[in-house]
């Protein structure tokens, strides 16, 4: 271990003043013992070890259950390399005002160091954390979500001795006590008050996107929000897709997507490569790499069943933390959306008496499952190879009941990063706050992007000047509904006939019409062979509709406006070019 590292630790150890100091090492050895330490303390609850070996349920605080994004600063030395869309504080106030919070914050406790490589060992993309904490879960989860242990070490070692430091320390677990904070600068993490997976495990939101992402643009990379697939055709040809889709918007089960049965008959196969961060670097080939920084999966469990992902439920049937979902008498565990019917009793996540008539949740709405990427069914074989994948398509994917299409491809990269500018989505359970509202999401990236939307967009457009074959880039929309409510599209395994039809355009073929908005399939171009999806539905789900396009392009405006200078020239010229498309449209429609 280096000497810095080192130094670090023992500077962290005199201001916290914990009782004890422990260092990770990953193995097998230690997860039994740091299990057996979380289960006597109450942290843990084991769970039915027949019919769920190496499992265990933890219960967070009731009001530390989801991302804290009011909480979360990035402390860059300017307010303006921070940007409008994040919460700036300046690093010598955030120092003295959460310093003083990690004051004896240890004190009878046990500080975890948790030495952490994001990436295939021995990989270029490869970075290395040291997370010290005094969470035992937190050390078991990223024992799972990361490459824990002397793995990190050895890297550190051979990759020049660069690392993040990430301090992490549960306070007394109140909200107006609670900061995460980012100091892009000094390459540093400190978060504070919540056990929360987002807020606390900071190899992945803090580290791998917002650190990251700010690494990146000096580095010359992108820091993503992004699922990564493989798509086996039946030609036998694979191709690689990324996905951005804001928190709980289905990256997961697109990732671990089944093919369903006249597809599957055909030879249609899809890989799992990663579910929610992918690191993407031009290659000398002037293709566009990925890789998946983490090691598991910290998935969304209500929804989860046999039928929207059975590769989930295969996944985590062992080895798997639960966080904030039922227990059921039997020693196993239930959730809203579950195979089995609701239990007649259970237990529900803050561990109340619960019934089918109790009128609450049985599991928290953001309830998670930690478990470890190897044992998917589906994951890639290469989903560990040091050079990564090249991805062919990047996908934008965001809820919206109306005006978006099913799916739609950009006209250019630059449009493809306008895409990927103006996404919005309606919002869901895993940030605090309310659900349904509409919100601006660029590139999925909102609450991750470590410094300012502008430049990040900037750099966007920078990286695919370095691709003479850049990855072709798509919209979706998996969840416009019909006049009713209902989704007008079946989703989940049927999600691949689109998939089918974006690798067509990758490879120059696939129907497509020309439209104000970019290339939208023709009626007949997206395969419909087994599904109960009319022509008339199929228009709907297509549709593009010029009024609601009025609207949304003055949204838009709004939105770049906060920008001010720091909005990119290509990006005003994409939005007056649509705007200009849209107004010919209408005109060709009040005059024809
Ligand atoms: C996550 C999130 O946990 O996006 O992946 O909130
Ligand atoms: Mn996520």
């Amino acid at each position: 271990m280096t000497d810095t590292v080192k130094r670090w630790v023992e500077e962290i150890a005199a201001i916290t003043t914990p009782d004890r100091i422990y260092w990770c090492n990953g193995s097998e050895e230690e997860r039994k013992q740091l299990t057996a330490e979380a289960v006597k303390t109450g942290v843990l609850i084991e769970l039915n070890q027949q019919k769920l070996p190496g499992c265990y349920l933890h219960r967070s605080h009731p009001s530390d259950v989801a991302r804290s994004e009011h909480l979360t600063f990035i402390c860059s030395r300017r307010k303006d390399d921070c940007g409008p869309t994040n919460n700036w504080m300046a690093p010598a106030e955030a120092r003295e005002k959460v310093g003083a919070l990690f004051k004896g914050s240890m004190k009878g406790r046990t500080m975890y160091v948790v030495p952490f490589l994001m990436g295939p060992p021995g990989s270029a993309f490869s970075k290395v954390g040291i997370e010290i904490t005094d969470s035992v879960y937190v050390a078991l989860n990223m024992r799972i979500m990361t490459r824990m242990g002397d793995v990190a070490l050895e890297h550190l070692h051979s990759h020049g001795g660069e690392f993040t430091k990430c301090l992490h320390g549960l306070g007394d677990l109140s909200p107006d006590k609670r900061y995460i904070l980012h100091f892009p600068e000094d390459n540093e993490i400190w978060s504070i008050g919540s056990g929360y997976g987002g807020n606390a495990l900071l190899g992945k939101k803090c580290l791998a996107l917002r650190i990251a992402s700010s690494l990146a643009c000096r580095e010359g990379w992108l820091a993503e929000h992004m699922l990564i697939l493989g798509v086996k055709t039946p030609k036998g040809d694979t191709h690689y897709v990324t996905g951005a889709f804001p928190s709980s918007c289905g990256k997961t089960n697109l990732a671990m997507l089944v093919p369903p049965a006249p597809l599957r008959d055909e030879g249609w196969q899809v890989w799992t490569v990663g579910d929610d961060i992918s690191w993407l670097r031009p290659g000398t080939d002037g293709r566009l790499w990925a890789v998946n920084p983490e090691a598991g999966f910290f998935g969304v469990v209500p929804g989860t069943s046999s039928k929207t992902n059975p590769n989930a439920m295969a996944t985590i049937a062992k080895n798997t933390i639960y966080t904030n979902v039922a227990l059921r008498p039997d020693g196993t565990v239930w959730w809203e959306g579950h195979d089995d019917p609701p239990p007649e009793h259970a237990l529900d996540w803050q561990g109340n008496p619960w019934t089918p008539q109790s009128g609450t949740p049985a599991a928290h709405p953001n309830s998670r499952f930690t478990a470890p990427a190897s044992q998917c069914p589906s994951i890639a074989p290469n989903w560990e190879d040091p050079a990564g994948v090249p991805i062919s398509a990047i996908l934008f994917g965001a809820r919206r009941q109306r005006v978006v299409p099913l799916v739609y491809q950009a006209m250019s990269w630059q449009h493809g990063v306008f895409l990927g500018a103006t996404l919005s989505s309606e919002t869901t359970a895993a940030a605090a706050g309310k659900v349904g509202l509409l919100r601006r999401d660029p590139m999925a990236m909102l609450p991750f992007c470590g410094y300012n939307m502008g430049d990040y967009w900037g750099h966007w457009l920078k990286v695919g000047e370095k691709l003479t074959n850049p990855p072709k880039v798509f919209r979706v929309n998996w969840f416009r509904t019909g006049d009713n409510g209902k989704f007008l599209w079946p989703g989940f395994g049927d999600n691949l006939r689109v998939l089918a039809w974006v690798i067509d355009r990758c490879t120059g073929s696939g129907e497509a019409e020309r439209t104000f908005l970019g290339w939208v399939p023709t009626r007949r171009a997206i395969d419909r062979t087994g599904i109960d999806v009319s022509d008339t539905t199929m228009d709907q789900l297509l549709h593009v509709d010029r009024i609601d396009w009025i609207d949304a392009v003055s949204a838009q405006s709004m939105f770049f406006e906060r920008f001010g200078e720091r909005l990119p020239e290509p990006i005003r010229e994409e939005h007056d070019a649509l705007a200009r498309r849209v107004s010919t449209a209408l005109q060709q429609f009040f005059y024809k």
